[in-house]
């Protein structure tokens, strides 16, 4: 027969399998943020607009290992004059995906710009990004290395964990895996943040 605590206990630790993680989609306009997103909701292609605000969407995704994870997305707009709007919808995100073009290498260096920006903010330190170099099915696309470099993603460590994952949105190529270890990260970040207060 167990006893109040343990049982208590065991309520919360199942109550996590219902909890939802915070993901903030960022990126340049045009990178294909959207369509992550609706691709990742209803298993299709979704034909875009450009977003004018934020679109939010509650999504259960099936990961590797049997796990079903919420995710809570918020998809911000990418054009610059809405890009003031990234630091109020970071606040107390558990993970960032960032998504670039592969193709637009001319805007790279300004995807680079605001990558290490919202990154850098005291608010999200420490926070995992996923970033998803989408558009892979295109002839002209750069590789991860390349884009890595463009990127300066060594840059952002060892303070903030990351993982560039090729993708292409239009189909769902690359995102599973790329949300599997964005899950892993925000995991592995939880676990040190409950061990560095316990020590306090
Ligand atoms: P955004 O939300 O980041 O602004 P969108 O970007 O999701 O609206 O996508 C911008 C354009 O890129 C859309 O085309 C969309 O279909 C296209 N796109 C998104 N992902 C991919 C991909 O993986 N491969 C290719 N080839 N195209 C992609 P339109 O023509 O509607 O502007
Ligand atoms: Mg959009």
């Amino acid at each position: 027969m167990g006893n109040g605590l343990s049982e208590q206990q065991a309520f919360c630790s199942n109550m996590s399998f219902f909890q939802s993680f915070h993901i903030t989609i960022l990126g340049l306009d045009s990178a294909g943020k959207t369509t992550v997103l609706y691709r990742l909701q209803f298993n299709e292609f979704v034909n875009t607009v450009p977003t004018k605000g934020f679109n939010s969407e509650k999504v259960r995704v099936s990961l590797g290992g049997n796990r079903t994870v919420t995710f809570h997305f918020w998809d911000v707009g990418g054009q610059e004059k809405l890009r003031p709007l990234w630091k109020p919808y970071t606040r107390r995100t558990d993970g960032i995906i960032f998504v670039v073009d592969s193709v637009d290498v001319e805007r790279m260096e300004e995807a680079k710009t605001e990558l290490h920006k919202i990154t850098k903010t005291s608010e999200n330190l420490g926070v995992p990004v996923l970033v998803v170099a989408n558009k892979q099915d295109l002839r002209l696309s750069l590789g991860l290395d390349e884009i890595e470099k463009l990127l300066a993603l060594k840059e952002l460590g060892p303070a903030t964990p990351w993982h560039l994952q090729p993708s292409c949105a239009i189909i769902g190529e690359g995102l599973r895996e790329g949300l599997d270890k964005l899950h892993e990260m925000i995991l592995k970040r939880r676990k040190m943040l409950r061990q560095q207060k316990k020590k306090r």
